[in-house]
């Protein structure tokens, strides 16, 4: 796949999510085509009233798609909510694949916390090479392409750069976004909490005495704070290909690296050490460490600093295993 071809994708996600950019902050403040409230009762999809759907989540998705297939008729179509109600059984293809969410973050839009937005990604031969990432209340729009940058508002990333973005050596110089997730199952909510029990304890007990844990409601947001330099790792098990896929693309352009819950990968990290091959965005599992610059003094390379970090967290964190998406 060319440059060019790589530009051309990115240039159609970043004009789909400028376009239903009007429709999801209608919805975020109930006004317009949303003014309506019962269009927000909370629909339930996972048995439990905390994982929501909204009538403008169904309407931004639909008309990305009805876009997409115009423009691109040969491409597969993976979106949070027509292919989450059609049970997730769709077939992984190496074929460019667009995957769409069109609420990440569903729970904030519902209580207008400004921490959701449109994630846009693209797979090509399983791996994603397109993301766009646009947080409309916050005004905040990521784009990145596999080999071209990351960017926020058309600021390179890490917006916070080096002598400012520190190079951390343990998990206690570090801030970590997580989520409590909508699994509310009580096995899940002990696991999760003790994790982040021992992850904030303090050394001598035993815990990894985490500077900052903080939930923003959504892996979007988490993904793009990771790239940005504000938090220096993102954790989670149990999202969704559409919750990662543009994401990962603009926190890797952004010099971050990921482990997929079986391997570890980044841009210039040598093939021979990528495991497995590609990235795995389906395992819905993740990892995302933010660049750590290389610095003379350091103990490592940054590249070698990251891998110490997620080590430190997988060893403090109890990994929960779920189905992975779609039928490989
Ligand atoms: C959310 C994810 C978040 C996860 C939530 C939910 P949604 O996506 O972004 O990481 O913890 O359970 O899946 O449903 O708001 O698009």
């Amino acid at each position: 796949m060319s440059a060019d071809e790589l530009k051309e994708y990115l240039a159609t996600a970043i004009e789909l999510a400028k376009e239903v950019g009007p429709a999801f902050k209608d919805g975020f403040w109930r006004k317009g085509r949303f003014s309506n409230t019962s269009d927000f009762a909370a629909e339930d999809k996972l048995g439990n009233e905390a994982d929501c759907v909204t009538a403008v989540d169904r309407y931004i998705e639909k008309t990305i798609f009805a876009r997409l297939r115009q423009i691109y008729p040969d491409h597969k179509l993976v979106g949070e909510e027509s292919t989450a109600e059609s049970g997730n059984g769709y077939v992984i293809t190496d074929d460019p694949t667009w995957i769409v969410d069109p609420v990440d973050g569903t729970n904030n839009f519902v209580h207008h916390f400004p921490y959701t937005g449109i994630s846009i990604g693209l797979a090509i031969g399983k791996e994603p090479v397109v993301g766009v990432i646009y947080l409309p209340i916050l005004d905040e729009l990521y784009t990145a392409a596999r080999g071209l940058g990351a960017f926020v508002n058309d600021q390179k990333l890490p917006l916070i750069q080096s002598p400012a973005l520190t190079s951390p050596t343990s998990l206690s110089q570090c801030a970590l976004v997580s989520e409590h997730g909508s699994d509310r199952s009580l096995k899940t909510m002990q696991s999760r909490l003790g994790s982040f029990t021992r992850l904030l304890t303090d050394k001598q007990y035993g815990g990894g005495c985490l500077q900052n844990l903080r939930i923003t409601g959504g892996a979007c947001p988490d993904l793009t704070l990771v790239a940005k330099g504000s938090a220096e790792l993102y954790w989670e098990c149990g999202p969704h290909v559409w919750d990662f896929a543009a994401g990962v693309v603009i926190l890797l352009e952004s010099g971050g690296a990921v482990f997929d819950g079986a391997g570890w990968w980044g841009t210039d990290i040598p093939e021979d050490e990528r495991v497995p091959k590609p990235l795995n965005i389906w395992n819905r599992k993740i990892v995302a460490v933010r660049y750590i610059p290389d610095l003379p003094g350091n103990p490592g390379s940054g590249r070698e600093l990251q891998r110490q970090l997620v080590k430190e967290l997988l060893e403090i964190v109890e990994d929960i295993d779920y189905t992975p998406d779609g039928v490989q």
